[in-house]
């Protein structure tokens, strides 16, 4: 078993960590230390998630730590916005200067000063902990984190209670797992195995993809569907359960909310009227839900990738809804996992202080429209112009929609921009300061998951490289220069990491082993105990009535619905390439071998008729920009859909593009969520 060791004493040994990037797996880490130097990465065969296995990104994680171009020292602007021309300064210039300017900012209206994160790590103390009490006692604008996952967050919770679900180790037990909007193999390869398992004892796998993965092409089934049209798709399934009579009546009687009105509306969506919407065949619909209602236990691994469009929310309800139908929650290897970051008990209000508001009621901005935020003027309804950004666990230049406009606002010449930031991204060009970050090798910190339900530790293995400090230590000592000195100002990284869950897990434990599980039944909602308000599984959603919604879940079109457009006939999705996580580790060079450069996956026949071959450059453009990359000619697009994976940095690219370009500002459903995936395009050769 391996040990931990305080980063101060480390020299040689073992210490337990937890991944801390933006994946549903988070794993248990072991970094091996000779001289202070971690020389190796692998995964802790002791956490059975885990299993010993890190997927190739993190396996390389000591390339990524001693990187050369790692930021060691904090850096000034010296040229132009955007120019990337720093100068190094001490700690002290850095730290004395942003907190003067920002003070200054704050005296007149702390709202103009805007952090901005998302999960860069998904740490609680070096997230949203120590800076979330500096901007709340600073008073800044908050935040509305909604980049990723927020309209499949509003959909589960409007229907289940809460961001609950399956135990994924079960999956292991079901007889149907269906992928819906998961490339797991990309995106969470420890449940891929999980998957794998269930495979080998005789489950049929389903994958639900307009895009032909590696995953779907190893699932039995493929249903590629357009984008944005899974409600369709659940609801004509939800229609052949009614018709055939694949009904769990008595669970429905007493653990469902509104079954009649959802049966009603359901027997509207024959297979005949799913297939049209979606441009799969009707027969492939009947099929699919024969095997969902007549399959004991079936379980749905959905992932993000169904919610990134104008409907998302409404899709993630319907999808969540059929479990309930078939009576699948019964058996714990049945249901449905999005996420299980909601069975998490952790402490906010003692982590992040929002008490310390002292009763100011600070305005709050989107992240996803950030372009446009950036770029309006003072008003009476959007407050203060934006004129400070303390930008963290985050690369907004590269992974924001619209980037065109993302860029403009950060190189206005009167904001003060300050970046925390492991590496020079395309975010840290723009800033007045860059102030160089410890990774997780050099840092504590505490994790919830959304893919499994234990609670991770991380110890720091090595000291910090370089000047480096943890993102809880800058804002410290920028708490300490703005005079702000309430005592949880002082707590320290470990003391955080203790205050996260308070007594709820057992922090020895977390110490001994690096995870502790969460006590959750292996059937959460077998009978019923939904997190709702009711108590049931709200296929009605009295509360989204009440705010004016629709509260049965339908089909909601895309802003943009493929074939809508005669100048922009092609539907973009851009799902993440499998070696990069976002736009973390595109600079490793090691991995950007795999995946070479950016690329537009199109299909034959739309190649075709614009006279392209894989490799020909390609324009890619709408109204709102254009991106020019090479193109891939495949079937693993679909006709009318092309595919440009992600998140590479624009300035790797060709004219310093990348596909955010294209992408649009524009909300889903419900959750103010982003629609990457819900964009209209046409490609020419360039
Ligand atoms: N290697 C790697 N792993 C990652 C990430 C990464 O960048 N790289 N990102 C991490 C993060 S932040 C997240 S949020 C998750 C994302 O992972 P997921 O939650 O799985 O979401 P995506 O990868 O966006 O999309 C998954 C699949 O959905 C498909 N899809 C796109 N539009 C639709 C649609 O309308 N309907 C359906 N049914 N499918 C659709 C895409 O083609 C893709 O194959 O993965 C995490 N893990
Ligand atoms: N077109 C398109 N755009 C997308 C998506 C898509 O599928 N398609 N996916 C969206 C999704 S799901 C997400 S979650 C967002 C993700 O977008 P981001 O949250 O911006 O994620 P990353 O691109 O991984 O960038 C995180 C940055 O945080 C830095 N970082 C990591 N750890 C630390 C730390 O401890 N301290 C500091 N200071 N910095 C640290 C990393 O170096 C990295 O540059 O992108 C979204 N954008
Ligand atoms: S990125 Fe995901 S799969 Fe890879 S080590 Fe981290 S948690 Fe595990
Ligand atoms: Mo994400």
């Amino acid at each position: 078993m391996p040990i931990g060791i305080p980063p101060s004493g480390t020299v040689n040994g073992q210490v337990l960590g937890a991944c801390p990037h933006d994946c549903p797996d988070t794993c248990s880490l072991v970094t091996t230390v000779q001289d202070g130097v971690a020389v190796k990465v692998h995964g802790n065969p002791d956490h059975p998630s885990t299993d010993g296995v890190l997927c190739a990104k993190v396996s390389r994680y000591t390339e990524r730590t001693y990187h050369a171009d790692r930021l060691l020292h904090p850096l000034k602007r010296v040229g132009p916005k955007g120019s990337g021309r720093f100068e190094r300064v001490t700690w002290d210039q850095a730290l004395d200067d942003i907190a003067a300017r920002l003070k200054a900012i704050g005296e007149r209206d702390p709202q103009a000063i805007l952090p901005y994160s998302y999960c860069g790590t998904m740490g609680l103390v070096q997230g949203e902990g120590m800076a979330g009490r500096f901007f709340h006692k600073l008073g800044a604008s908050l935040l509305d984190r909604t980049i990723c996952a927020s309209a499949g967050a509003a959909g589960l919770t409007h229907t289940l209670g809460g961001k609950v679900g399956m135990k994924v180790e079960f999956f292991t037990e079901a007889k149907l797992i269906v992928l819906w909007g998961s490339n797991s193999i990309t995106s969470t390869v420890h449940f891929w195995r999980l998957a794998q398992e269930a495979k080998r004892q005789g489950a049929r796998l389903v994958c639900i993809d307009p895009r032909r993965t590696e995953t779907a092409q190893k699932c039995h089934d493929h249903l590629q569907l357009l984008p944005g049209t899974d409600a369709a798709l659940a609801l004509a399934v939800m229609h052949e359960l009614v018709v055939n009579d694949w009904l769990d009546h008595d669970y429905l009687a007493q653990h469902t909310l509104g079954w009649d009105a959802l049966r009603e509306r359901a027997l509207r969506w024959s297979p005949e009227r799913a297939a049209a919407v979606c441009g799969i065949p009707a027969q492939q619909i009947r099929d699919f839900a024969r095997l969902y209602g007549t399959t004991r236990p079936a379980a749905i691994r959905l992932n993000y990738g169904m919610q990134r469009v104008r409907g998302g929310g409404n899709a993630a309800r319907a999808i969540a809804c059929l479990p309930a139908l078939t009576g699948a929650w019964r058996h714990r290897a049945g249901g449905v996992l999005l996420s299980s970051s909601g069975w998490f008990p952790v402490d906010g209000a003692a982590l992040r202080r929002p008490d310390l508001l002292a009763g100011r009621r600070p305005r709050t901005l989107n992240m996803v429209q950030v372009g446009d935020d950036l770029l309006r003027p003072s008003s009476p309804s959007f407050g203060p112009q934006v004129e400070a950004m303390v930008v963290y666990n985050c690369n907004p230049v590269a992974v924001a929609p619209d980037s065109g406009k993302v860029v403009r606002g950060f190189s206005r010449e009167d904001l003060f921009t300050v970046v925390l930031e492991q590496f020079r991204t395309d975010t840290a060009d723009y800033a007045d300061y860059i102030l160089p970050a410890t990774t997780q090798l050099e840092h504590w910190d505490v994790h919830t998951t959304y893919g499994h339900t234990d609670v991770m530790l991380n110890r720091p293995a090595i000291a910090p490289v370089g000047e480096c400090k943890p993102n809880s230590e800058i804002f410290r000592e920028l708490a300490r220069r703005m005079g702000f000195d309430d005592p949880c100002f002082a707590d320290s990284d470990e003391h955080m990491c203790r205050q996260a869950f308070g007594d709820r897990v057992d922090f020895e434990e977390l110490l001994a082993k690096g995870f502790a599980p969460l006590h959750i039944p292996d059937a959460p909602f077998a009978h019923g105990r939904f997190p709702t308000a009711s108590g049931k599984c709200e296929f009605f959603s009295a509360e989204l009535a009440r705010q004016g919604f629709d509260g049965l879940p339908d089909h909601v079109p895309n802003h943009e619905p493929a074939g809508s457009s005669a100048a922009y006939p092609l539907a973009m999705i851009s799902p993440p390439a499998r070696n990069f996580l976002n736009s973390t580790f595109v600079n490793l060079q090691s991995l950007r071998d795999i995946e070479r450069e950016p690329f537009l996956e199109i299909h034959p026949v739309d190649a075709q008729s614009r006279g392209l071959a894989t490799g020909s450059v390609v324009r890619v453009f709408n109204d709102r920009g254009e991106y020019h990359c090479k193109a891939e000619v495949t079937e693993r697009a679909r006709p009318g859909v092309v595919n440009g994976l992600g998140i590479w940095w624009r300035k790797d690219g060709l004219r310093q593009t990348n596909v955010n370009e294209l992408t649009s500002q524009k909300l889903t459903d419900m959750g103010n969520g982003p629609v990457f995936y819900d964009c209209l395009v046409e490609v020419q050769a360039a």
